[in-house]
């Protein structure tokens, strides 16, 4: 008897240190490169060329370049205000659609040095470069690959060119953590004087694999975006929406820049075969150029809020376009609503009301992936079930009664998007109101409810592809109401 005693709890002792193995990863999952950019959230697009002294949204590539000539250019000035605004890096036209180049390109003299800006010797994208060291912000550029300027454009020749123009932006300024490949292509334009309409086929023309290889070599670290990936895609709109079905995965061999794929590129795919996350593209203006005009159309602070749910809160990054005006500087009603907007953001999300408090779960994994994780602020843990389950609820005790209207869910990515169905639920009276129901989550998502007063908050995931895997939940009685 005794002996089996013994046996009993060496058994029970044994089972208790036994180690407890963390899920396997489902379906694609992020590279390091993509969780560096997942964490980014938002940052600055600065669009800025001739159309910003010609007035236009698109130069036809004829402008000379004696319209380039900012009259107090301070990229120091943009990289604070991005610092100031919360915003994580800058993104810079340094080729738009007209072919103009910031920065002193061997291969073009349509070019800064050809303008009288700094005598033909400044470079735009190496003071940008600096700026954004002073003030510790990533750096990303944008090189359209529709050039109205040049000659060659739609003949092979002209990979050749954007080729050198590519390897000179990613040799010769530091680390870029993006690079951005835009749909729009072909069309009428100058060339080289031509003056003609020169039409590509988007599939072909510009032979995107070896393209993607030479940023792959010489910035191994930098993500690529277009409307097809490879790593970050295109949203599908230019109105700051994201879908609130989200899927980080995409059928992107299925897919071409300047495609018609519009719906697709909102919601991704279910079942895509790649991690190819969602980047929204928007401007703090209707148009992506400075145009006087539009200086009292500026996004107000509260649309700038609406816009943060509607991207950071769907699963995708904000990416807010803040034109420089003819000066080179950040324009005062840009900034103003900036950090008004900057400052509503900070109060909207002031204190986590879910951290550290006490969390039941309908079941857990084992040690280690305890339901307590989904709010210890450490998003390297996580609560998990037995793989066996695709459902199960996450309470969060709050102690005392407590008005909340706010939450905020994220999955471990790093183990795949997983969540197909979730709802959230508040304690009232003895009973579960429903506050949100929900399809995917990823990264993130941000959802707003009508204020409750509560003493417990409810996450039910209804539907998952393999077992739910929860690394952070957060709870926020945002101010108003
Ligand atoms: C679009 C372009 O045609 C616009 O001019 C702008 O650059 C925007 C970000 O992308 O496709």
């Amino acid at each position: 008897m005794k002996e089996i005693a013994l046996f009993v709890s060496f058994l029970l002792i044994f089972s208790s240190c036994k180690k407890v193995t963390p899920p396997e990863p489902y379906g694609p999952v992020p590279s390091a490169r993509q969780l560096a950019w997942h964490e980014m959230e938002y940052y600055m697009f600065v669009l800025f060329t001739v159309n910003t002294f010609t007035d236009k949204e698109w130069g036809y590539g004829d402008e000379k370049e004696s319209v380039f000539n900012p009259t107090a250019l301070d990229c120091r000035q943009w990289a604070k205000v991005a610092k100031d605004a919360g915003m994580k890096g800058i993104i810079i036209t340094a080729k738009h659609h007209d072919g103009f180049c910031l920065w002193p390109s061997k291969f073009t003299s349509h070019s800064v040095k050809n303008s009288p800006w700094k005598n033909g010797e400044g470079d735009v994208l190496k003071e940008l470069r600096q700026a954004c060291d002073e003030y510790g912000l990533k750096f990303g550029v944008y090189l359209s690959p529709w050039d109205r300027n040049s000659a060659v454009y739609g003949t092979p020749e002209y990979l050749t060119y954007y080729r050198n123009q590519l390897r000179e932006l990613l040799t010769g300024y530091g680390d870029i953590f993006e690079v951005w490949f835009d749909g729009a292509n072909g069309g009428d334009g100058y060339y080289g004087g031509a003056r003609e309409t020169r039409k590509i086929d988007n599939k072909t023309y510009y032979d995107w694999p070896n393209t993607h290889s030479i940023v792959r070599e010489l910035q191994p670290a930098a993500v690529m975006f277009s409307d097809a990936g490879p790593d970050i895609r295109w949203v599908g709109n230019e109105s700051g929406m994201g879908s609130l079905t989200n899927w980080c995965l995409l059928k992107k061999d299925q897919m071409y820049p300047g495609g018609d794929f519009a719906k697709i590129l909102g919601e991704g795919h279910e079942d895509g075969g790649y991690w190819v996350p969602a980047e929204v593209d928007v401007s703090i203006r209707p148009g992506w150029f400075y145009h006087k005009t539009q200086d009292s159309l500026v996004r107000s602070p509260e649309n700038l809020m609406e816009l943060y749910y509607s991207s950071v809160g769907r699963n995708s990054n904000l990416l807010l376009n803040v034109p420089p005006d003819r000066r080179g500087v950040l324009n005062e009603n840009d900034v103003k609503s900036l950090m008004a907007f900057h400052e509503l953001l900070l109060k909207e999300f002031e204190t986590d009301l879910a951290k550290g408090k006490k969390v039941s779960v309908s079941q857990y994994r084992g040690k280690g992936y305890e339901g307590s994780n989904v709010n210890d602020g450490n998003p390297e843990t996580y609560w998990t079930t037995d793989d066996s389950r695709t459902t199960g609820d996450v309470i969060i005790k709050l102690g005392a009664d407590t008005e909340v209207n706010r939450i905020a869910i994220q999955e471990y990515i790093k183990l795949g998007q997983r969540v197909s169905e979730f709802t959230v639920s508040a304690l009232v009276n003895g009973s579960w109101n429903q506050l949100v129901s929900g399809t995917t989550i990823g990264h993130k998502i941000i959802r707003k409810f009508p204020v409750v007063k509560t003493t417990e908050i409810k996450v039910t995931i209804n539907k998952s592809k393999a077992c739910p895997v929860i690394s952070n939940i957060q709870l926020f009685r945002a101010p108003g109401e």
